[in-house]
């Protein structure tokens, strides 16, 4: 299991703009402020070309862009650019809790991570017949922004598969950090392994692939010999198998003879299986038999994991041909994808009892409301007070119990209570 944290952040909304038609022979002219844009959104998007969640760990920070500020003759402001994350298809994305949100299961399945705020209305937007010349603005929505925890249950593109001792978790282990026991003995892999293979250099990897090391096939594991096939069903989702037969031939088994025997106890196992691209690799070519290397051409790749030699070709050949299946898929593979549904969290008013003469108002219409580009302005104050009554505020705080004196706290906005009447007290900068 691969594991990151991410940090998402939605742009902000741009600010709504306080500004008056200005022509030279209209002395007052209307309210001309435009909107402020929207702010970017953070979205997780599955793709193929992805196998671990290794770039979050230099990469934990993902934020949007922020939207434009409205300006004067009804411009509004430009919308923010959203963000799209990519994760490998097959992660699973949870609250840092451990709450299951959402399930990539396949490409191209995108889920909105972190929205971005509402743009804030320019004094256009609050022209009514009794305000005429509106002189406030609403500021931009701030942007969602969480911290989630990435689960990649890993699944491998390739499966080593070979008689056992045939030297699989040693190839495994010399090109992935994977790190198998490798014995001079059969049956010492007893469950497959998982590592992720890079290509290129570290700073800038040309390609990535997960490999499964598998326990020793031998022939008659479907009829229980050996460690039998049970261990088979974790490699059906790999879409290459590479079949590692032994060169240094073992208990009189031709190269040849293992690979048909590999293939033989593959397909009783799964049919599928028969279909699946495979590249055959011989392995210790470094202690070779004659008899081994006589046969021409066969196999087409052979390797030394202990000496090295042989195995980025065929690391390359492995990636070439998994390119090549890209359009092809798994059965298994091809889920869409599944979100776990949670209810949204209230947008009602709540009022929190500080302390005594202390009250906080939270709510996300509420915040809005006082979120303007002058509190100090009048108009404003008059607006805000029609808007918090309007959702229940004034109502709310009654409720819990506030009397003539207390303050009260919304947003970034703090005011003294008294009955039937709100005054701004002070308004601090944001
Ligand atoms: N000379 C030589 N020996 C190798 C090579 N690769 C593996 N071996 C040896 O072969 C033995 C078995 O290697 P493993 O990697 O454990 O083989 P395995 O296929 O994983 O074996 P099981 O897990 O038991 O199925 C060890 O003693 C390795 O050192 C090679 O390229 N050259
Ligand atoms: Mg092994």
């Amino acid at each position: 299991m691969d594991e990151a944290s991410l940090h998402v952040r939605a742009g902000d909304g741009g600010a709504g703009c306080v500004s008056f038609r200005r022509e030279a022979h209209v002395s007052k002219g209307g309210p001309d402020g435009g909107n402020g844009g929207k702010g970017g959104d953070v979205w997780l998007e599955a793709t193929t070309n992805m196998s671990s969640l290794l770039v979050f760990k230099d990469h934990p920070f993902q934020r949007a862009g922020d939207g434009a500020h409205g300006q004067g003759k009804l411009r509004h402001g430009r919308q923010g650019k959203d963000r799209i994350v990519l994760v490998p298809e097959g992660t699973v994305v949870k609250t840092p809790d451990g709450e299951r949100l959402v399930d990539l299961v396949s490409a191209p399945s995108r889920w909105l991570a972190a929205r971005g705020g509402r743009g804030g209305r320019g004094n256009a937007a609050f022209l009514t017949n009794q305000r005429r010349a509106p002189s406030f603005a609403e500021q931009g929505e701030v942007g969602e922004e969480r911290w989630l925890k990435l689960e990649l249950k890993l699944m491998a593109d390739v499966a080593v598969v070979g008689f056992p001792n045939s030297g699989k978790s040693t190839f495994v282990s010399t090109v992935s950090a994977a790190k198998p026991r490798v014995a001079p003995y059969p049956f010492t892999t007893l469950q497959p392994h998982l590592g992720v293979v890079r290509l290129g250099s570290s700073s800038s990897p040309a390609g990535e692939f997960v490999i499964a090391d598998t326990p020793g096939l031998i022939e008659g594991a479907s009829e229980g010999r050996g460690l039998g096939h049970q261990f088979l069903r974790h490699i059906e989702r790999a879409r290459l198998l590479l079949i590692l037969v032994d060169l240094a031939s073992i208990e009189g088994y031709s190269p040849h003879e293992q690979e048909s025997v590999l293939i033989n106890e593959l397909g009783r196992y799964n049919e599928d299986l028969l279909r699946r691209p495979r590249l055959i690799v011989g392995s210790k070519k470094d202690i070779a038999t004659d008899y081994a290397m006589s046969s021409n051409g066969y196999p087409p790749y052979s390797i030394s994991a202990v000496q090295g030699s042989g195995v980025t070709e065929v690391l390359w050949k492995i990636w070439q041909m998994l390119q090549e299946m890209q359009s092809i898929k798994i059965p298994s593979y091809h889920q869409s994808m599944l979100v776990v549904h949670r209810p949204e969290p209230k947008e009602g008013v709540l009022v929190v009892k500080e302390r005594e003469g202390m009250f906080v108002v939270r709510g996300k219409a509420v915040e809005r409301a006082v979120a303007l580009s002058d509190l100090t302005d009048p108009q404003a104050a008059s607006y805000v007070q029609d808007r918090l009554r309007r959702l229940g505020v004034d109502n709310a705080l009654v409720s819990a119990g506030v009397k003539d004196g207390d303050v009260v706290q919304i947003g970034e906005l703090e005011f003294t209570y008294f009955n039937d009447s709100v005054i701004s007290k002070k308004a601090r900068s944001r």
